[in-house]
Parts: structure tokens; C-alpha cells; sequence
């Protein structure tokens, strides 16, 4: 089912640096509507859950503990085509290879510091959605 949302996530780096504004700024300016939003800091327990598709890479443990180690900006975001326009608005993963113009190229310090989250299909965008907020935190 497409739900024209997505879900995204500020990530510590790029919270703790004071870059919130601006990435929630490039968002809004690309046309997209934050549906739902929550300042929190999760546990490395809850970082590992989210994260569970990658338990078997090598970078597994050591994005947990980034993820885990300050507060992240979580929001669901609606738009026409939403994943596949997010994907496109954040840039490549490793932000050596994200195009000018894209929150990455700007704001990221590194692969696994790399400022965002965005879903990767429409099918994650509903629970990685579900993960952090419920139906009545979505306006
Ligand atoms: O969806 P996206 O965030 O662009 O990349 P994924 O392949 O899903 O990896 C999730 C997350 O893991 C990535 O944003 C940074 C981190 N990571 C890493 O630290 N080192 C890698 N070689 C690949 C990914
Ligand atoms: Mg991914």
C-alpha cells in the first residue's frame, strides 16, 4: 500500500551540531509536510530493534552506539512519491558520493554520521513510522 509518507530521522550529529533547523527547512522547501515529530534519545536496546535488518553487517554495533549516543530528531513525512523523493532529497549513504544540493553532501561528517535517515520503501516507511509514534501522533 502506498501512503505517500516516509519516515526520517535527524540524526545525533547533526541535532547536537545545531543542524535541525536547516535540514527541517530543506525538507519543508522540497515540498514535504511533517506529520508527526519527537525530539528523543533512544537506548542502544532500541537502536539495535530499529536497526535489526543490518544485525549480521560489521558496521551493525558501532551504528548502534552512534545512534544511541544523543538525542534524534524523529519524523514522519508526507509528500507524493515520498520515499523515493526523500531518498533523492538526502543523497547517497556515504556523503563522498551524495550529489551537490542534498542534505548529506551538506550536512554529513562521515558514512555512519551521515545526518539522516530516510525509509527505504514504502512497506519500512509504515513501521519505521510505527516504531516511534502512534496513529493519534500523526496530524
Ligand atoms: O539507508 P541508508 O541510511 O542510506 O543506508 P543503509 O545501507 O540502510 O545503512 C544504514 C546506516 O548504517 C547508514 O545510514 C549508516 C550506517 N552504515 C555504516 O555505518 N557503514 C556502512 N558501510 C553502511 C552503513
Ligand atoms: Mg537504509
Amino acid at each position: 500500500m502506498t501512503t505517500n509518507r516516509t519516515f526520517t530521522m535527524i540524526k545525533p550529529d547533526a541535532y547536537a551540531d545545531g543542524h535541525s533547523g536547516s535540514i527541517i527547512q530543506m525538507i519543508e522547501a522540497a515540498g514535504f509536510k511533517v506529520k508527526a515529530a519527537r525530539l528523543l534519545k533512544l537506548s542502544a536496546e532500541q537502536a539495535g530493534d530499529f536497526y535489526s535488518v543490518h544485525k549480521e553487517r560489521p558496521f551493525y554495533q558501532d551504528l548502534c552506539n552512534y545512534m544511541s549516543s544523543g538525542p534524534i530528531f524523529a519524523m514522519i513525512l508526507e509528500k507524493d512519491n515520498a520515499v523515493a523523493d526523500f531518498r533523492k532529497l538526502i543523497g547517497a549513504t556515504d556523503p563522498a558520493k551524495a550529489d551537490e544540493g542534498t542534505i548529506r553532501k551538506k550536512f554529513a561528517k562521515s558514512i555512519e554520521a551521515n545526518a539522516v535517515h530516510g525509509s527505504d520503501s514504502d512497506e519500512n516507511a509504515a513501521l519505521e513510522g510505527k516504531f516511534f509514534f502512534s496513529e493519534t501522533e500523526i496530524v
